[in-house]
């Protein structure tokens, strides 16, 4: 059985997307925090940095467990532990572990700048706001040219790097300017990607 510590953000659906695609049995821990909850002794005795989502993997030989912080992290672990959407071809592997780069240190950062200028900021700071917003807009434009070229992100086949994408073009890029208008093969791609069964159960969890 695998513990699935989350909450209900783009990052929490990365890592529920993967778990219902594997088919992996795995019970939810969900987390407010608002009231803080990811600080709590238990769950950072399990992360380095006290954030959203990690796994702990019961299921290991001698019933040993690991815990796996991070989505790219969770997302490489349960791709190796399964073999799935995890291509054998080293080629197109390495494609997917870019794409999984650049979701989660390209795209994830500016969508996360973005937001913490344009809503939590006390003080909107018209330089700051820009900056974040143009920076998301390259980052929507990086994605369409790529799936213009490609079914998916890393090539012919759906894999993990869709898996870690698919909740920032759901979520982060309707959230604010440089969403799917006028990028239809971005927008081809999440309707694709969307309609896929486990992908709606993944993107309900924890709620
Ligand atoms: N690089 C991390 C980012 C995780 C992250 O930013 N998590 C947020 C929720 S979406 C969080 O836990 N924020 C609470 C905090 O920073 O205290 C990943 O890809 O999983």
């Amino acid at each position: 059985m695998i513990d699935l510590h989350t909450t209900a953000t783009a990052n929490g659906y990365k890592a529920s997307i993967m778990l219902e695609e594997t088919g992996l049995p795995y019970r939810v821990i969900d987390y407010d925090l608002i009231k803080g909850e990811n600080f709590k002794p238990e769950y950072v005795a399990i992360t380095p940095v006290a954030r959203m989502p990690a796994i702990v993997d019961h299921d290991l030989p001698g019933g040993t467990a690991v815990s796996v912080y991070g989505t790219a992290a969770i997302l490489f672990y349960l791709a190796e532990k399964t073999g799935r959407f995890w291509p054998a071809d080293p080629r197109v592997r390495a494609k997917v572990y870019e794409w999984v780069g650049v979701i989660a240190s390209d795209v994830g950062p500016a969508y996360s700048g973005q937001f913490a200028f344009n809503v939590i900021a006390p003080e909107k700071l018209p330089w700051a706001i820009q900056f974040y917003d143009k920076l998301c807009a390259r980052m929507v434009q990086t994605l369409e040219v790529q799936l213009g070229q490609t079914p998916y992100l890393a090539g012919n086949d759906y894999t993990i790097a869709d898996i870690i994408a698919y909740p920032v073009a759901a979520v982060s890029m309707q959230r604010y300017p440089g969403n799917l208008d006028g990028h239809p093969n971005l927008a081809r791609w999440a309707g694709e990607i969307g309609a896929r069964p486990a992908v709606q159960r993944g993107m309900k969890v924890p709620r």
